[in-house]
């Protein structure tokens, strides 16, 4: 098989609203969406670096450079086996989101040759999984109960809570006040250190959460062993893993007690198949986060999801929880809190063409 062309766009997209975590705020996300074609059929994928630095030293630009420059250079023209293993650009150090979103086409080119859906290419059982939902950091405390109540009545399996100092310990226990059993979590992205922050930290095992994630540094994994080791809330690791070999440190250090995989944030799906057998083999539940993707980098994360090893919800919220409008046809809904895995060939969900024309702002074309 050999990979004919790939075409790079850029497609801004707005959301429906300002969502907020500890490192600044996203309003609208410039989408890099590739495609790649073979033998007559096309695949795609989503890249998901943001705006800005500040989850990682990722960003749209870097990754349209690294894209442009080496990866799809070296790809087009090059003959595979499997589309799965589109081991390209060896020396290049780094950059696991523009590398995830070459592999991840890769998975659904694979897929679409065989026929089959991207879930049973990716060796997963089930046709729904449960959905949970992440909120961004709200103005008040009142406004943050109104988007929980509104969640909850959607049906949301886990309520997931940005927090930073300040934001911290007396919202949850505000929250705690109104919604005594809703499962709720809360998400640091990296905003506490141990040496400063202990004390709160320790406070939050008084509000029964489902897990803190990604308290500690972004590279930090011997503090968020020191800091598992004391409080009994379990550490959730994001931005911390890195790779197969990040998870296998974590579970040798106990620096957390499960992990969120974003295919995009690990360099792909492969490597996040990695870390789900490491992590079942652990013992750790592991579970789907998302990066504010639309349909297209969605469908990717719910056929992850469906492998036995994600037993925790993932953040792999509706498609109007984000977008006015999808790229896809159909747009991703869940029904009682869990989303149907679309059933087509790969990602079983069609890009719609004209829309993602008319919004395309910058596109490269490579060709053999
Ligand atoms: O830390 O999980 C995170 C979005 C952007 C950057 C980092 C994170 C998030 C989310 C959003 O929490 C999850 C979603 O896509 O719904
Ligand atoms: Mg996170």
């Amino acid at each position: 098989m050999r990979i004919d062309r790939a075409v790079l766009r850029e497609v801004p997209l707005e959301l429906r609203e300002f969502f907020e975590i500890s490192s600044g705020g996203t309003q609208a996300r410039r989408v890099l969406l590739l495609t790649l074609e073979s033998g007559g059929i096309t695949a795609w994928s989503e890249c998901v670096a943001g705006e800005t630095p500040g989850y990682t030293y990722e960003t749209t630009d870097t990754a349209w450079h690294v894209l442009t420059r080496w990866l799809l250079p070296a790809l087009v023209g090059a003959e595979f086996d499997d589309a799965r293993h589109l081991e390209i650009v060896p020396w290049l150090r780094g950059h696991p989101m523009a590398r995830a979103t070459v592999e991840m086409a890769g998975w659904d080119l694979e897929a679409k040759r065989r026929n089959v859906s991207l879930r049973e290419l990716l060796g997963g059982a089930v046709d729904a999984v449960p959905v949970g939902v992440s909120i961004g950091l709200q103005k008040s405390d009142r406004a943050l109960l109104d988007k929980i109540d509104g969640y909850k009545r959607e049906g949301y399996r886990k309520i997931k809570i940005k927090i930073k100092p300040g934001r911290d310990v007396e919202m949850l226990g505000v929250v705690r006040e109104h919604y005594p059993d809703v499962p709720i979590m809360a998400d640091a992205n990296s905003a506490y250190s141990l040496e400063a922050d202990l004390e709160r930290l320790a406070a939050m095992d008084d509000h029964d959460l489902m897990m803190i994630e990604q308290p500690l540094s972004h590279e930090d994994l011997l503090e968020h062993a020191a800091l598992q080791n004391i409080i009994s809330t379990p550490v959730c690791l994001d931005e911390s893993i890195r790779s197969p070999g990040d998870a296998r440190l974590a579970l040798h250090l106990g620096s957390g007690r499960n992990i969120n995989i974003k295919p995009g944030r690990v360099g792909g799906l492969g490597s996040s198949l990695a870390i789900h057998d490491l992590c079942q083999a652990a013992g750790w539940p592991v579970w789907c986060g998302g990066m504010l993707e639309s349909g297209i980098g969605r469908a990717h994360n719910v056929a992850l999801a469906t492998l036995a090893g994600f037993t925790l919800p993932g953040d792999i919220s509706n498609s109007r929880r984000y977008w006015a409008e999808d790229i896809v046809t159909p747009e991703f809904e869940m029904v009682d809190g869990m989303m149907p895995v679309p059933d087509g060939p790969g990602i079983g969900v069609r890009p719609r063409m004209s829309r993602i024309e008319s919004l395309t702002t910058r596109k490269q074309v490579f060709e053999v």
